[in-house]
């Protein structure tokens, strides 16, 4: 989209109806990360035995709510409606039709609701029904059918959203047959390939063994195969947060910089790497699983190890980025150039924050991901403090960062106190920095995840980095930061809402200064990467997979391979066709004797 065009008619200008369905995906998104924030700042108080206003009965339902809210719901939600965004922008059309649009995000919202239905009641004891089965949810917990029905529904909607974003490309290739895929296309057609992969895995867990085992079709399930299917999605999920993350690290926070994207073809290979190798490494969340063998846990830590590869090259092109943005408004020096960013900004400053924190939180993923090391952090709040680094600052950092940038553009509102912005963004770093901290040191001490009481009376954890005491105190005060921040930013954001309509919104984004033409075509071919991607998949996942159901049979062992139900059905086919073969024998019979 040429900048002249767009400096005058912002988003909402040019694609009102577009504009207004990124405006309900992303207001879904933080309706769940107010629902979050809630659960979450009742945990970190419990569990840190601050204040406790729920009876530690009820601590998983809390736990469940906070993690499904966040990770699933808020973060997809908003990755929905900024793919939305992404897209139109950057093809310069509008979608194909708006009415499949809304219709995947009213799927994606009652299939949500559903599931939030199914987790809430789970505080209310008159109600028989629950959920508390964590965002992890594989067997043995089981959870109530709603739970199970309404992430396939919402699963359902995000494949809808997908094929949406792809007809639209797919229109626009018609119209330009021999251009280059826009980068932020390309970024938006990547990630959703891989989604298919990776979420293929959890639909297939819930609809076959999951939902049927909870609607009591089944008598039991084989966990550790629940387990894998559901890794098989858990590990590309995270990219799946990750990555428009990185679609704004690459295309929006080098203009806020003040200067251009270093290389567009970088971007690109980043984004098929994340496609060819998020999924095939699903099983370094299990080097301590049983019943899988030591063999095919080492092929998966491998092949983390070159997963790494695209996030390196990130922080490589986000950085050079950004300061060729400072060097432009005049920085000078080796480090002097850091000076002459606009750190005022909200916008900036809050992605930057995120970019820092994702160092960190990618370096304990490092840890995480050797087999060996594994063994120390597993299971132990060091894994919380990983992931509140990277899903919990590096996304989420990132995308109210970029709303504070978006919002204006897609609704001809000024924000309401870009001061606030300023504070709130800063206020969750710190917030952070001081919770994933003494989460990580805990955990270290061998401080169990996932309990409402992890203090075990009567046992003393060893002091080191502080003791655990003092350490609970940093998660406190980190989570209530956590909390105030998330206050601030949706205060600002309803405030925003109630301001006036204004005109001089728009922002353009300047052409990267490597450009498309720069890279080989074949990086543009999506049907070749997905292929690979899919048999890089198989390689990694169709001998694991047959040993477990060798080993324990689809459905656990002692039950056979085919589904418990099934019996009344062949039961009934086979009393149906009985008399027909009979009646067939009798006519045969017959025959035979009238030609005999
Ligand atoms: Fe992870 C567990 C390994 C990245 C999320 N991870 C989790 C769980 C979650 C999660 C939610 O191998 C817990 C699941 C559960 O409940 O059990 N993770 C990794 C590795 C990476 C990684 C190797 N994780 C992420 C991201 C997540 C995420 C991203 C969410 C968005 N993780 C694991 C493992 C476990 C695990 C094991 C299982 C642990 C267990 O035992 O249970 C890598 O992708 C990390 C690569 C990143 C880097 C950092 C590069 C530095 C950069 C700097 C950026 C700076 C920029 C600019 C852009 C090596 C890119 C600003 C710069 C300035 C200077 C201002
Ligand atoms: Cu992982």
């Amino acid at each position: 989209m040429s900048g002249a065009v767009e400096s005058k008619q912002s988003f909402v200008d040019k694609y009102p109806e577009e504009a207004r369905i990124v405006r309900a995906a992303l207001l879904s998104s933080f309706l769940a990360l107010v629902l979050g924030a809630i659960f979450g700042i009742i945990q970190t108080l419990h569990r840190t035995d601050v204040a406790r206003i729920i009876p530690s009965t009820d601590y998983y339902t809390l736990l469940t709510a906070h993690g499904v809210f966040l990770a699933i719901s808020f973060t997809t939600f908003f990755l929905v409606g900024l793919f939305t965004w992404a897209l139109v922008r950057s093809l310069d059309r509008p979608l194909l039709n708006t009415k499949i649009t809304w219709t995947w995000y009213a799927i994606m919202a009652t299939g949500m609701t559903m599931t939030g239905v199914a987790i809430l009641a789970g505080f209310v004891d008159s109600i028989d029904m629950s959920a508390d089965v964590l965002f992890t949810f594989y067997a043995p917990l089981q959870a109530h059918p709603l739970f199970y029905a309404g992430l396939a529904v919402f699963i359902v909607g995000t494949w809808i959203a997908g094929a949406d974003f792809f007809r639209t490309w797919l229109a626009w290739k018609r119209e330009h047959p021999d251009e280059r895929i826009p980068l932020q296309t390309f970024m938006v057609l990547t990630t959703m390939a891989m989604w298919y992969i990776a979420s293929s895995a959890v639909a297939a867990s819930v609809l076959l063994f999951l939902l049927p085992w909870s609607l009591g079709l089944i008598d039991q399930v084989n966990p550790t195969l629940t387990r894998t299917l559901f890794w098989f999605f858990g590990h590309p999920v995270v990219y799946f947060w990750l990555m428009p993350a990185y679609l704004l690290w690459y295309t929006v926070l080098p203009k806020i910089a003040g200067g251009r994207l270093f290389s567009d073809p970088l971007a690109r290979v980043v984004f098929v790497l994340f496609l060819l190798l998020s999924t095939p490494v699903g099983i370094h969340h299990q080097y301590l699983d049983p019943g899988i063998a030591e063999g095919f846990k080492f092929i998966s830590m491998t092949n983390t190890m070159f997963l790494l590869l695209p996030s390196l090259l990130t922080a490589f092109t986000v950085v050079a980025s950004v300061e060729y943005g400072a060097r432009q408004r005049g920085g000078t020096g080796l480090l002097g150039w850091l000076t002459d960013l606009p750190w005022r900004k909200p916008e900036f400053t809050g992605m930057m924050l995120a970019g820092l924190m994702f160092a960190a939180g990618g370096f304990s993923g490092m840890v995480n991901a050797g087999m060996n090391i594994n063994y120390m952090i597993h299971n132990t709040i060091w894994v919380p403090g990983h992931f509140h680094l990277t899903v919990g600052t590096a996304v989420a950092l990132t995308f109210m960062a970029a709303t504070y940038w978006i919002w204006p553009q897609i609704s001809n509102k000024a924000i309401y106190s870009r001061s606030v912005g300023l504070f709130q963004v800063v206020l969750w770093f710190i917030g952070m920095a001081l919770m994933s901290n003494a989460m990580h040191a805990q955990g270290m001490m061998g401080v169990p995840r996932r309990t409402a009481e992890p203090e075990y009376s009567g046992f003393d954890y060893p002091v080191m980095f502080g003791g655990f005491e003092e350490l609970n105190i940093q998660i406190a005060i980190g989570g209530t930061l956590l909390f105030v921040s998330t206050v601030l930013f949706i205060a600002n954001l309803v405030l925003t809402m109630g301001n006036p309509e204004t005109t001089g919104l728009a922002e353009s984004l300047p052409p990267a200064l490597s450009g498309p033409s720069d890279s080989p075509r074949v990086l543009d071919s999506l049907r070749l990467w997905f292929g690979i991607a899919l048999t890089l998949v198989v390689l990694a996942y169709a001998l694991p997979l047959a040993a477990i159901i060798n080993r324990g049979g689809l459905l656990g062992p002692g039950v056979g391979t085919y589904p418990a139900w099934t019996t009344p059905v062949l039961d009934a086919l086979a009393g149906a066709v009985t008399p027909l073969v009979g009646v067939v024998g009798d006519v045969t019979a017959s025959l035979v004797g009238v030609i005999g």
